[in-house]
């Protein structure tokens, strides 16, 4: 089993890596996000799920705040997961919005996708 392709929320959970690691990358600090990294983050790879949130620089920064638990003004890959799983979460909320129930008839919207 252990020669087994990654599943498809294995490579999920790399793609996130990957994506992380291409932003923290383009200044400073290699393994962290700068102000300016992680704005860029939001804007070019969250751009659907972050609609209103990358048109204010404003609160892209307090959202980042909110995030940098050590306020040290850089998101570290363990601050950053928060978001993620914030996200999940909230993307799940919304497609459960209107005519879309849980339980046995569970239906999924399109969340913040489209
Ligand atoms: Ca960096
Ligand atoms: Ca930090
Ligand atoms: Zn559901």
């Amino acid at each position: 089993m252990a020669n087994q392709n990654p599943s498809l929320m294995e490579r999920s959970i790399n793609t996130v890596i990957d994506v992380f690691h291409k932003n923290s990358k383009m200044e400073g600090d290699p393994d962290t996000l700068s102000q300016k990294e992680f704005k860029q983050m939001v804007k070019k790879d969250l751009a659907n799920f972050m609609k209103k949130e990358k048109r204010c620089d404003e609160i892209i920064n307090d959202i980042m705040e909110d995030l940098d638990t050590n306020q040290d003004k850089q998101l570290s890959f363990e601050e950053f997961v928060m978001l993620l799983a914030k996200l999940v979460y909230a993307t799940h909320e919304k497609m459960h919005e209107g005519n879309h129930p849980r339980g046995n008839n569970h239906s999924h919207g399109s969340g913040f996708g489209k």
